[in-house]
């Protein structure tokens, strides 16, 4: 197991989101084990603002530097985004190699892509995530003298050497996103049959490990794996879904959210996400057995606004209340407890969704607009 030690940054001059504190730490703490390593201490710097060149102070990198080697560490992970020329700066200094959130993001969602979009998306948002950094690579060996000229001895093959890589790069994130297009196209064509057979549709929505997977599950017998990793689902299943009335409706699960997700993935993964745009309801389950089901709860209202989806009618689903039975605000407007583990409250969020579902097919008295294909039957 790779050690690491986990740093973040508390500053005011950063926004709200981007700011570490204790519980993003911890958070950070998970992913570090699901990308299979492991977390050996922790250091959290309360800074005014961050340092341009180095992002935590100069005296924090030099303790930093001294708890990496006392560990024996060979990964410093940071709880904040860097910018290319801060991760490069602080790896010449600590002398190992520096990640930072997306970073690790990435690298799980690189080993949990299983399906061919799933792995094309991941690997766009990887290309995407590099290019900038690749750049950084060599800038320290072609910094300029004060009269402008090039270094002795970075002239020439390094230059070249970096412009072939990024052409290199570049050539393959346009030819990620062609062989994506065509991918899409076929599942375009599969929406549209699905809307010629007039099946609505529920999109399952939430923080990673807040249970999605299990719900569609307990619902549909859909047979997927919830193993309780972060990330376990990046790819959408879809179920047929039977409602009280009789009426059948699919039901889709889809990857998770996160605080600090990086944008470069949420862009790659638009078009699975756009499940999410498409849905007539959707459901927002939340794991209230997790003390920091508020703020996660809240990520997820600001990433299904950002996806398109804030005006969608919505329930908010408490899950696992079997493990928290006080934990859920009772009685609130379109929310409704349910454990996926033990069918508690099952049957009152069927009853939840139909109603939703009635409510927006009356408003819209038998015109169904949806955007996707209005105007193109
Ligand atoms: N006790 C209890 N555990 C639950 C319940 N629902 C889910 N879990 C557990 O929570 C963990 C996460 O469940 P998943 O269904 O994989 O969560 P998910 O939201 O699909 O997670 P990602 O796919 O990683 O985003 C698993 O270990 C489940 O067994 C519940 O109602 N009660
Ligand atoms: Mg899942």
């Amino acid at each position: 197991m790779e050690k690491a030690i986990l740093v973040g940054l508390s500053s005011d001059a950063l926004p709200i989101e981007e700011r570490a504190d204790e519980r993003s730490l911890a958070e950070l703490a998970a992913l570090l084990e699901t990308a299979g390593g492991v977390s050996v201490g922790t250091m959290l710097q309360r800074r005014e603002k961050p340092e341009p060149g180095t992002f935590i102070g100069t005296g924090k990198v030099d303790e930093l530097r001294r708890l990496l080697k006392e560990h024996e560490c060979e990964l410093a992970l940071f709880d904040n985004a860097l910018s290319p020329a801060q991760q490069r700066n602080l790896e010449e200094r600590l002398d190992v190699r520096v990640m930072d959130r997306a970073g690790i993001i990435l690298d799980i969602f690189a080993s949990r892509a299983h399906t061919k979009e799933g792995r094309l998306q991941v690997e766009l948002a990887q290309y995407r995530y590099l290019l900038p950094r690749l750049t950084g690579m060599w800038t320290h060996l072609v910094r300029q003298t004060a009269s402008g000229a090039s270094r002795i001895g970075t002239r020439g093959p390094g230059e070249t050497q970096l412009e072939t890589d990024r052409r290199h790069i570049r050539s393959k994130i346009t030819k990620l996103e062609h062989e994506l297009e065509k991918v899409r196209g076929v599942r375009t064509t599969q929406r549209r049959l699905r809307e010629k057979n007039e099946k609505r549709t529920v999109a399952l929505v939430g923080y990673t490990n807040a249970g999605k997977s299990s719900l569609l599950n307990a619902l549909t017998d859909a047979g997927i794996q919830a193993r309780g990793r972060l990330f376990d689902t990046l790819d959408t299943t879809t179920r047929r879904l039977r409602l009280p009335d009789g009426s059948e409706v699919l039901l889709s699960d889809t990857v998770g959210f996160i605080r600090k997700l990086p944008h470069q993935l949420v862009a790659a993964f638009k078009a699975t996400l756009e499940e999410l745009a498409f849905a007539d309801v959707v459901l927002h389950v939340i794991d209230v057995a997790n003390p920091d089901w508020q703020s996660q709860s809240e990520v997820c209202e600001r990433l299904i606004s950002e996806l398109g989806a804030g005006s969608t009618p919505r329930l908010d689903v408490f899950n696992k209340c079997d493990l928290e039975p006080g934990a859920a605000p009772r009685g609130r407007e379109d929310s409704v407890c349910v454990s996926s583990k033990t069918g508690e409250g099952l049957d009152a969020l069927l009853s939840a969704i139909t109603e939703k579902l009635a409510l927006s097919a009356t408003t819209v008295d038998g015109n169904i607009i949806r955007s996707d294909y209005a105007g193109s039957s």
